[in-house]
């Protein structure tokens, strides 16, 4: 609408608010007679992020999106609703980003507090594909407005957003948090986003929205391919499947509207049926609790002496593999406990949180006595986690059940109170009770509490071990919610504990037992599970047990044991296993060896698996990370080895215009230097005048680009075509995508296959 009407200046399209009132609030009052019941602002992108570099304010420009929004509602007058709309900011969050959450959240709360004050009815974080940037919004809005939140995120048509998450977390996770309404807004028309609604649908229980593009912009024609017929045909179909919101995003001009809604008026909405579960997530993996689901313990100090150090040392590293390991073996969930004296368990435990989500999909337990260690590790979690835990202490569940309502985590609950474990099944269940009970007062609902009844040693309290066990059975029976259990706790003081461990939990599972918290890695209490639900009629065919327990899979277990290879942490994007592992392989293996032999391959490895979709965006940018640091590594090495020389001649690298990817370009440089020729290195994502600039300020002789994606490789032949029409020179190409033939078309004097052969090169051009 903007466009049309000429009003897109280049750098902030929302000053238009103030410089062209009129025009924005004729555009509100055209969507307002179609029959649009709620009008966004035309805020999406105004945050202090993006005007850092503008004469505007956040507030300003708020101020007077809300101001015409309100303006074209009194004017229309048909009690239309004004959303402040926001859109993600721009930058991404750590561990992918360098933006803190907590940034990320004063961002957004100064931009929800101009717009409450300005006097929108809701605000709608839209746009969005970082689930955790997601997060930090709802915080921003539930902690310093009243307003209605609607959230609606941005899928690629496999069902994941451009940073790996799912529909089902992200449902999962904005309903637990409290939110208004979910929802699917963008990238796709209104056909291809119905499979998508419709898997949203069976994760929410919550209002659901949808506003689809009118398809794909014509470039040369600037028209949307799917004309306002065709997307208001797809309305009924929407209403059969229970979304309740509908409307347009890009392209949806008034009268897409207004067909949508005459579509509305006759159609027939069907009330979607909505059964709750227990479900945890990350933003990546959805575990649903029903049937038993393991709970690797092994992140926890207590009686571990190298996770002790670890812990000391800030040996993340460590603690990353710890986590690998027992997934690998078959954890669904990871416990996660920092608890040491000599630690502030408080930052730690966000540290390790954000670290190990950084590298596995694997949902959360937080583990941990400390209420603000809790809260630390909850705010940053990206997903639904499990707490572990409450009791029945009324201190105890006065102040954590708050904490978790209010970030939208699920709970254990020990049966023991002020008076200490009860020798009774009983009265453990009257404990589990009072614990759901109470939760459900902070608006918890059932299927969120987890109750633990408590393992005790065999040894010592052999009846009351036994009790245990009709506790769980009478938990499940009576009390309808899903069990947890720690499970090794069972056989201390006895010999061969394993076999008490083995039949311990194989008859809990036997009596309801849903989440044993074991050591996955112990192949006894794994295969325990496995054989369990192939004899409970659940691993129907033993699928999953043939799978795990065929040789191949004993092989592939068996090796994880062993240390981690340094291609085995850049592929698990464990930075400071890479780095360590990198500097003592530099002890005995040629720099070049490693590049060529683990690094490249290992890369290669995560690139493919990214193309299939087995790895998304936050993990190919961590293996990215780990990388990085064993080529600085190795660049340190050969620095040193190089010594001072007389420059052989100059050299202007750059990786070209829309190419972020650099890691190639800075090895060819290092061994440039590494022989003695002087670098002038312009960086990632170089526009092409200043390739162009910076090759006639140095008069140089050779020029080096490199680019790695199909879709760079344009900018690289209009790069030569420049610095043909500039300066006279050579020019060298590389980078995966090119091939000897292909540097030729673009016009390139050379083509490197790798950074050896840019040397080489570099001789040729300097003899
Ligand atoms: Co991305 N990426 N990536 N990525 N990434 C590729 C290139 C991709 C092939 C993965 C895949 O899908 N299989 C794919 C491109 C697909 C295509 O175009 N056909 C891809 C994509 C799609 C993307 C994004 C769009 C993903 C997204 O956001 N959805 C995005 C792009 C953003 C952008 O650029 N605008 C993106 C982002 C990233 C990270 C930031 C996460 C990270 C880069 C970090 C960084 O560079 N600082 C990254 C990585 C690591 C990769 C892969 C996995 C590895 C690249 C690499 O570093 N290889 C890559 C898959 C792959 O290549 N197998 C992939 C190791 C490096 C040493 O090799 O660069 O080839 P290379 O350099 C070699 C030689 O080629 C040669 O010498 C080097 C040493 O031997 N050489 C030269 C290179 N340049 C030279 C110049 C010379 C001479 C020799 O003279 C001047």
């Amino acid at each position: 609408m903007l466009q049309n009407l000429g009003l897109l200046s280049e750098k902030v399209p929302e000053a238009v608010n103030l410089t062209h009132p009129n025009e924005i609030i004729g555009i509100h009052r055209a969507y307002i007679q179609s029959g649009a019941d709620i009008i966004y602002t035309n805020t999406c992108n105004v945050n202090r992020y993006k005007l850092s570099e503008s004469i505007f304010s956040v507030e300003q420009l708020i101020g007077a999106g809300v101001f015409n929004a309100r303006k074209a509602v009194e004017t229309e007058n048909k009690g239309t609703l004004v959303a402040l709309s926001c859109g993600p900011i721009g930058q991404m969050l750590r561990p992918n980003g360098d933006l803190s959450f907590e940034n990320a959240y004063d961002i957004f709360r100064e931009i929800v507090i101009s717009g409450e004050k300005a006097g929108s009815d809701l605000v709608v974080f839209e746009t969005f594909t970082d689930l955790l940037e997601m997060k930090a919004a709802v915080l921003a809005a539930k902690e310093n407005s009243a307003l209605p939140i609607f959230c609606t995120m941005t899928f690629e048509e496999n069902g994941r957003t451009f940073a790996g998450s799912t529909i089902a977390s992200a449902a999962v996770t904005l309903e637990a948090l409290g939110v208004t309404a979910v929802g699917i807004n963008c990238s796709l028309g209104p056909k291809q986003i119905l499979p998508l609604a419709v898997e949203m649908r069976k994760w929410t229980s919550l209002p659901m929205i949808v506003k689809a593009n009118a398809g794909l912009p014509n470039l040369s024609t600037n028209k949307y391919d799917v004309l306002p017929d065709d997307f208001a045909s797809v309305t009924d179909e929407y209403l059969k499947i229970g979304v309740n919101i509908l409307g347009g995003c890009c392209g949806t001009t008034p009268d897409y509207i207004k067909k949508m809604k005459k579509e509305l008026l006759k159609g027939s909405y069907v009330r979607a049926i909505f059964e709750e579960k227990t479900v945890l997530c990350s933003a990546e993996r959805t575990v649903v609790v029903d049937g038993v689901k393991i709970i690797g313990e092994r992140i926890n100090p207590t009686g571990k002496k190298l996770f002790k150090e670890a812990l000391k040392n800030h040996s993340i590293g460590y603690i990353l593999e710890q986590a690998l390991e027992q997934t690998t073996a078959g954890a669904e969930i990871l416990d996660v406990n920092v608890g040491l004296p000599e630690i502030d368990e408080v930052s730690m435990m966000s540290e390790i949180v954000e670290a190990i989500q950084g590298i596995t999909g694997v949902p959360l337990q937080i583990d941990s006595s400390n209420p603000q260690a809790i809260e630390a590790a909850l705010r940053i979690y990206n997903g639904k986690p499990l707490v572990n835990s409450v009791n029945g202490e009324e201190k105890v569940l006065r102040t954590i059940l708050p904490i978790v309502k209010k970030y939208g985590a699920a709970v254990i609950g020990l049966t023991l109170d002020e008076n200490g474990i009860p020798p009774l099944a009983e009265d453990r269940v009257k404990i589990a009770k009072k614990i759901i009970e109470t939760a459900k007062e902070y608006g918890i609902q059932r299927s969120d509490v987890i109750i633990d009844c408590l393992t005790l040693t065999a040894s010592v309290q052999q009846k009351e071990a036994y009790e245990t066990l009709k506790a769980v059975k009478l938990v499940k029976e009576t009390l309808h919610v899903k069990t947890a259990l720690g499970v090794s706790n069972i056989s201390f003081g006895l010999p061969e504990r394993e076999l008490i461990n083995t039949a311990f939990l194989t008859l809990a599972m036997a009596h309801g037992l849903d989440l044993p918290i074991i050591n996955p890695n112990v192949k006894a209490m794994t295969g325990a599970v496995d054989a369990f639900n192939v004899l409970y009629h659940r691993d129907i065919g033993s699928v999953n047990y043939i799978k795990r327990h065929s040789q191949t899979e004993v092989d592939k277990l068996a090796t994880v044991k062993t240390i981690m290879s340094l291609s085995e942490a850049v592929e698990s994007g464990i930075k400071q296993t890479a780095y360590e592992t990198a500097k003592q392989l530099l002890e005995t293996t040629p720099p070049s060896e490693i590049i060529d032999r683990i690094l490249i391959p290992a890369l290669d490895r995560v690139g493919e698996k990214f193309e299939k979709g087995i790895l998304f965006l936050p993990q190919l940018i961590q293996s990215a990370t780990a990388a990085e640091a064993c080529f600085d590594l190795i660049k340190q090495k050969l620095s040193k080895e190089k010594g001072d020389t007389v420059s052989k001649g100059k050299i202007v690298l750059a990786t070209v215009k829309g190419d972020i990817h650099d890691i190639g370009k800075n090895i060819v440089k290092v061994i440039l230097e590494n022989y003695g020729y002087e670098i002038i290195d312009l960086g990632k994502d170089v526009p092409i005048e200043k390739v162009v600039a910076a090759a006639v300020a140095q008069n140089v002789k050779l020029v080096g680009l490199s680019a790695l994606m199909t879709t760079t490789v344009k900018n690289m032949e209009e790069t030569i075509r420049a610095l043909r029409e500039n300066i006279e020179c050579k020019i060298m190409v590389g980078g995966a995508v090119l091939t000897p033939d292909y540097a030729k078309t673009i016009g390139a004097d050379f083509y490197a296959r790798d950074a050896k052969a840019a040397v080489d090169i570099a001789k040729i051009v300097f003899k």
